[in-house]
Parts: structure tokens; sequence; C-alpha cells
């Protein structure tokens, strides 16, 4: 558990030095000195979505009869942030006291590493995250645990190492921050939720131009839908769709 203590201090200076500009969302800007500021802010607000160049954002729309609980998922990466909002069917969502939800990602954008063929056809997410929507049936920041891909290549499963504990070779998710370290923020309001992860503070992370996207929202500890998903067949009974793909707009 030090290593976990250890972070968390790390995690919380490095907040610190963020929480020092004018506001959560300018962030000063190493390559050219200037402060950058996201045009999403993670208020629950949803009209900032609305200003933006619609062929920067990357959509997936719900294309499941049956696992509909999500409706559209929309992702957006500018120069600091990825930036992520989607929509629940509320009379789906009735577990409120703490709805996991997780965001998966393909960050190298290689669908030859990673795993996670549970949830996505492409099985090449190389890390997680996860915290709840709601705590105590209040809206909950989404401020993260952050977990990566141990497993097979292309592989599936749900194993954790919990922290403290080395991994073996039946483990796929290793804990590499615990939830609170800073590295997300999310805020809802209606039936949709808005998610601003800082990528460059995903340890060992290192984003391709062009990566992949994909959550899943869970009830009593169950995932009940994801995006992106895709109609259940003979051959696809799962409903299992590729990972969103999402162009830095740099
Ligand atoms: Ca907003
Ligand atoms: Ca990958």
């Amino acid at each position: 558990m030090k290593k976990f203590f250890f972070y968390a201090a790390m995690f919380a200076a490095l907040s610190l030095g963020f929480n020092s500009c004018k506001d959560n969302n300018a962030i000063d800007d190493d390559e050219d000195g200037e402060e950058f500021v996201s045009k999403i802010k993670v208020d629950g607000d949803f009209a900032d979505w609305a200003t933006l160049d619609a062929s920067k954002v990357a959509v997936a729309q719900n294309a499941n009869a049956d696992k509909n609980a999500l409706k559209v998922l929309k992702a957006y990466a500018d120069k600091v942030y990825l930036n992520i909002y989607f929509e629940f069917d509320g009379d789906q969502v009735v577990d409120r006291e703490w709805p996991a939800v997780h965001v998966y990602l393909n960050s190298d954008g290689d669908k030859t590493t990673g795993g996670y063929g549970d949830e996505f056809a492409d099985a090449c997410v190389d890390c997680m995250m996860e915290t709840a929507i709601f705590s105590g049936g209040e809206w909950n920041d989404w401020n993260p645990s952050f977990w990566k891909w141990w497993g097979e290549a292309n592989g599936t499963g749900w194993e954790w190492v919990e922290p403290g504990r080395p991994g073996d070779e039946a483990d796929m998710w290793g804990a590499i921050l615990p939830e609170g370290s800073g590295i997300a923020h999310g805020m809802g309001s209606g039936n949709a939720y808005e998610i601003q992860i800082i990528r460059e503070m995903l340890p060992g992370i290192a984003f391709a131009d062009t990566f992949g996207v994909g959550i899943d929202i869970q009830q009593n500890w169950s995932s009940i839908a994801w995006l992106p998903n895709a109609a259940s067949s003979d051959d696809n009974a799962n409903g299992l769709a590729a990972m969103l793909d999402v162009t830095i707009d740099k």
C-alpha cells in the first residue's frame, strides 16, 4: 500500500500545480508557453459541446436493441484533454448508489497490443479508468482509479491485480493509480455526463494521434451497456463493435 500513498501524494502535488492556473480548464502548454484553455468545461452544462467543430468530434450511437442503456458516446481530444460525453437511459440506471462507468483506451492506436475482448471486438484496450457517476444518489465527480491491461494481447477477462500484490499470469488488469488521483473529472445533469481526462497524467501512456475510446456503465457491479456496440446476431451475440477512433485536434 505504501506505493499507492506515494502515488497519491505525487498526483496531489501535480493537481496543485494545475489548480494554480486561472481555473480548472486552464493549463500551461509547455510547447509554446501559452496557457491552454479547453473549449469543454466540466460543469454538467453541455452547451459547450455544441461549439465544437463537429468534424473533430467522434460519435458512436447505440446500435443494440437490448443493451441500450447508453444512447450516445462523443469523444473530442484537444491539445491537452480527452473530453467524453455520453447519454444514458435514466429508467435503466436505477442503481444510483455507486454505478461505475469505465473508460477504456486503445491509447497507442495499435490493435495488436492490449486486450479486453469482453466488450470490444478489436480487443486492444491498453488502459482503463473506473469510478462512479453517482454516489449515494447524487452526482459524483468522476475522479477514477487507473488500470493497465496486463493480460494476453487481444485477450479477454476481468481478473484484477489488487494493490500491493504482485501479478501472475492469470491477471488481466494491473492497478496503477487509486481512485481520486486527479487524472480526470466529470459531472452530469439530466441523463447525460461529461468527463475530462488529462492525457499527460496517465502514467506510462503515450497517445497515438489517432487512438481508440470505449465506455461501459454498470448496475450492481455488472455492465448493462457499452459503446461502441453493434446489433446482436448469431455470430455476434454480445453485439461487439470496434472501439471509437478519435484523432487529436492539435
Ligand atoms: Ca460542459
Ligand atoms: Ca492497443
